[in-house]
């Protein structure tokens, strides 16, 4: 269980509400398949993954990448209640889709730096420290349902 400070919500709502959440998206996953190549196993129905190239440049990595971080911002909507949030997807990562739990937490890393390099010293210590919490109680409530 993740506590967020009501300064650190603040933190990340006004941080948010500047995020190109659809680019960021797939930015973080097109990195999380290059720098975890073992992790595009689950999307090998997404055509070429073989390289950093092709990664970048799949239109599909794109979109799915888009689609999961405008769902990772239901969290900046719900900090108070992320398991709720997140219990549907959690079934569906684990029953259907299959995901090593560990990947969301590798996830989660990855848009830390991806908006650590967006926004430069903006994305301050206290700011940094915020979000990384985020990630991990995202992390944590999609693998709640896990069993
Ligand atoms: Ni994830 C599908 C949200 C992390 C692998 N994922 C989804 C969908 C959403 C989603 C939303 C679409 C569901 C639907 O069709 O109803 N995923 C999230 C969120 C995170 C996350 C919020 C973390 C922040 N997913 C991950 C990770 C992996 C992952 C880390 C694997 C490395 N997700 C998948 C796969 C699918 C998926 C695989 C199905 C893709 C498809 O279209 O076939």
């Amino acid at each position: 269980m993740v506590h967020l400070t009501g300064e650190e919500k603040n933190h990340i709502t006004s941080l948010w509400s500047k995020v190109a959440v659809e680019q960021t998206g797939a930015e973080a996953l097109s990195r999380l398949l290059i720098v975890y190549p073992w992790t595009s196993r689950l999307f090998d129905h997404f055509g070429d993954l073989s390289n950093a190239k092709a990664v970048q440049s799949n239109a599909k990595v794109q979109a799915h990448g888009a689609k999961v971080l405008v769902s990772f911002g239901d969290a900046v909507k719900h900090m108070d209640d992320l398991k709720g949030t997140f219990a549907k997807l959690s079934e569906l990562h684990c029953d259907k889709l299959h995901v090593d739990p560990e990947n969301f937490k590798l996830l989660g890393n990855i848009i830390v730096i991806v908006l650590a390099e967006h926004f430069g010293k903006d994305f301050n210590v206290e700011v940094h420290s915020a979000f990384q919490k985020l990630v991990s109680g995202v992390a944590h409530a999609l693998a709640h349902k896990y069993h």
